[in-house]
């Protein structure tokens, strides 16, 4: 029987003086990232699959690295941290740019924020660095996420609701559903009413309405269609199903 060669841990680190035996800082960054992503779905109360799964992989990480800080767990942070964010991006762009609606964009704000934090954490932590060390980098990211929340509450205060008119056709979006089939009338304009807490849009096919339907809020929209059928839809990365069909007569 061969023998089994004992293999010692590859270039062991030095333990984190003012945490011993882990990296409190990556896995303080990444308890703080779980925490955003199950807040957000337990505000909208719906679980999202990839969303669900990030935060276990992410809690795992922050466990095990807060009992010891390994070099191969932080090269795996700093990987899973950069493919997230790239393949997260088109979410990032999309609700970055509208701080209008507080939830959508101060979560993904503290999402990158936190997401950043681990990753830059785990560089410092590569090379040694001790918590304390790195407060620069919970202090910028503190900062940002301050002024996230600032900026957003501002923008969300000077959006407010149109008025609803007789003859209005309202078009309601709820759980990021709109309904299958609207009837419209030609000449009647469209009250897109946004009852989530999160951004819509109404995009109706082969016309230019293309309207921002901020969160919990309503807009009225004179599209003045002309007769036919038209398929409209969100375009927010994520809500494909969210879709139905116009029927202008
Ligand atoms: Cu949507």
């Amino acid at each position: 029987m061969a023998a089994i060669i004992e293999r010692p841990d590859p270039a062991p680190l030095t333990d984190d003086p003012s945490s011993p035996g882990g990296d409190r800082f990556v896995a303080t960054s990444l308890f703080l990232l779980a925490g955003v992503l199950l807040g957000f779905q337990v505000l909208i109360s719906e679980l999202i699959p990839p969303l669900v799964v990030t935060s276990v992989m992410v809690v795992a990480f922050g466990t095990a690295l807060l009992r010891r800080r390994r070099r191969w767990l932080l090269i795996t942070v700093i990987v899973v941290a950069v493919l997230q964010l790239a393949g997260s991006m088109p979410f990032i762009v999309s609700n970055l740019a509208h701080p209008e609606s507080p939830l959508s964009f101060i979560v993904e704000a503290f999402t990158v924020l936190a997401t950043l934090s681990a990753a830059l954490g785990a560089a410092a932590g590569l090379r040694g660095a001790a918590t304390g060390s790195r407060r620069p980098i919970a202090v910028g990211a503190g900062g940002l996420a301050l002024i996230a929340v600032v900026v957003s509450l501002f923008a969300a205060s000077g959006v407010g609701s149109d008025t609803m008119q007789v003859g209005d056709v309202t078009i309601e979006a709820e759980m990021a559903h709109f309904p299958e089939h609207v009837e419209v009338p030609v000449g009647a304009a469209i009250y897109a009413d946004n009852r989530d807490p999160v951004r819509h849009t109404l995009v109706i096919e082969g016309t230019d309405v293309h309207v921002e339907m901020p969160a919990s809020t309503a807009v009225r929209v004179e599209a003045d269609l002309a007769p036919g059928t038209y398929r409209y839809f969100c375009d927010v990365p994520g809500h494909e199903r969210m879709e139905g069909q116009l029927d202008v007569g």
